[in-house]
């Protein structure tokens, strides 16, 4: 380990995927698996992979604009099992019985995930993983074929990075199978990439996480180039998450992508404004970086620059001077009628807002002069900080998300946000420890007077979590 001049722990730079031995815990869990994957295929896999969800306590939505984000890796997870084939096609069994069997030939891998018969199919996640990988291992060392067995507890669609987690395992075991080593920043680089072969544009935070993810600290993960440093959180400080019982699948809409690319959009309007080359720029941090200015400046410059009606295609391409085509194609917005509006100046203060709240709940967090009680309602104010601007400014959350919010505060909670893209899914609320199970207890109490939706557990709808290690290889 080395320390940064705060004296916090970073990364070292080429760290490996462990290889472990299973827990107790685990082993039960692996044996349900090896028998599934032994009725499913008549032999015994080779090893394992584990890859954690991940729950983000702030940063939302900033990271494909370059900005640091602070999630941790939870317990839940996605769990493999994994051999060999001889011939070279690829099965996927699931112990979840919703998740139907899947096989194909490697080769045909990417018509698979491109197959516009079906949409976002859970096979296809897998397969992102499987082609990321194909793509950076030698020929000479690429797999025949590969037998897997898959097994999942990360409540899916509910912003808890499921996807990611199913992705990167995918990954994991493409690159582990072919007797490759590649470092855990690579991996997570790499499991970005293919991700986005689903069809969503994302930043790589969540594959990020959970890869880099260390039991014990939340982290801040930077971009370009992609760093981990360990946040220590307040001893006090426990993080629920609670479900809103409302799901989304992110690359079944195209809500996320949108956002993507108003942030784009927004970054070059005021390049232009003010005349840097606005082809250039990709994201709102390459445009703060151009201007040399703070995230807080940005603010203004946002404000001075963008108005808040929403823009129309041609009003952007005008102000570009360029023609619809060309912005399409340099801004990446196939997918957009020209009858698609972009709310700019809305989504950029909320980027540069929550950016500079990320750099104050880390610091908060990682502050001795501050007394605990104190530091708890600083970052509890942030959360909830958070939540009113993507509810108001980025409009990403869902009715059912606000009313879980304040049911939250009602319990107790110092702060709660939404936590992942949204439009559904949960909320990550901060407590104080010594109030961790009553919070609990009453939050479940009031979701259960509201009603439970068909296919969720009041049980398991409210949980807390601490931060967990990343992903692992097991041998048993
Ligand atoms: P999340 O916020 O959970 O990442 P996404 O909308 O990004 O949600 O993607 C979730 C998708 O990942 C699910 O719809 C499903 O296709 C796939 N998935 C998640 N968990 C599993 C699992 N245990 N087994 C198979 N597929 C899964
Ligand atoms: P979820 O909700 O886990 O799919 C998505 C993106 C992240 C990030 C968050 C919002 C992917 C794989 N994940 O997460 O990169 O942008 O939304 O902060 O696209
Ligand atoms: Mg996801």
């Amino acid at each position: 380990m080395s320390h940064d001049t705060n004296g916090r722990c970073n990364m070292e730079p080429e760290e490996q995927v462990p290889i472990l031995q299973p827990d107790e815990k685990l082993f039960k869990r692996l044996n349900i698996l090896i028998e599934h994957f032994r009725s499913t295929y008549n032999v015994k896999p080779s090893f394992f992979v584990r890859v954690p969800g991940r729950v983000n306590l702030i940063g939302e939505h900033i990271d494909y604009c370059g900005y640091a984000v602070c999630p941790m890796a939870i317990e839940q997870d996605v769990l493999v099992a994994v051999a060999v084939s001889k011939d070279s096609d690829i099965r996927l069994t699931n112990v979840d019985p919703k998740y139907k069997y899947f096989q194909c030939n490697v080769k045909d891998v990417s018509v698979c995930i491109r197959d516009a018969s079906s949409g976002p199919d859970w096979y296809k996640y897998f397969l992102c993983g499987v082609k990321g990988a194909l793509e950076v291992i030698p020929e000479e060392c690429v797999p025949s074929g590969i037998l897997a067995a898959i097994w999942g507890n990360i409540p899916p669609n509910s912003g808890l990075s499921s996807s990611s987690a199913l992705v990167s395992a995918a990954v994991l075991l493409t690159v582990h199978i072919s007797q490759h080593q590649l470092s855990k920043r690579r991996l997570a680089t790499i499991s970005a990439s293919a991700e986005r072969y689903i069809g969503t544009q994302g930043g790589g935070m969540d594959q990020a996480i959970v890869f880099l993810g260390k039991a014990g600290s939340a982290m801040l993960i930077e971009f370009n180039p992609l760093r981990g440093t360990d946040v220590t959180l307040p001893e006090t400080a426990v993080f629920v998450i609670a479900h809103s019982q409302a799901c989304h699948n992110k690359a079944s809409t195209t809500d996320y992508n949108l956002r993507v690319a108003e942030c784009r959009l927004a970054a070059q309007m005021i390049a232009r404004k003010r005349n840097k080359p606005w082809q250039r720029v990709q994201r709102l941090i390459d445009v703060q970086e151009s201007l040399g200015m703070t995230v807080d400046e940005m603010v203004s410059v946002v404000t001075t620059d963008l108005h808040e009606e929403p823009y129309t295609l041609n009003e952007i391409s005008k102000n570009l001077d360029t023609t619809n085509e060309k912005l399409r194609e340099i801004s990446l917005l196939q997918s957009f009628s020209d009858a698609q509006t972009f709310k700019l100046r809305q989504r950029a203060l909320h980027v540069y807002q929550e950016a500079a709240r990320v750099v104050k709940f880390c610091r908060i967090s990682e502050e001795n002069a501050v007394m605990e009680d104190e530091k708890l309602r600083q970052l509890g104010n942030l959360m909830s900080n958070s939540h009113i601007s993507l509810r108001k400014l980025y409009e990403c959350s869902h009715p059912n998300v606000d009313s879980l919010v304040d049911k939250a505060m009602a319990c107790g909670a110092l702060g709660a946000r939404l936590t992942g893209a949204g439009w559904g899914g949960c909320i990550v609320a901060i407590v104080t420890k010594d109030k961790v199970s009553q919070f609990v207890d009453t939050l479940k109490k009031e979701i259960g007077r509201s009603g439970i939706k068909d296919g969720f557990k009041l049980g398991d709808l409210v949980f807390p979590t601490e931060p967990n290690q990343g992903a692992a290889i097991y041998m048993t």
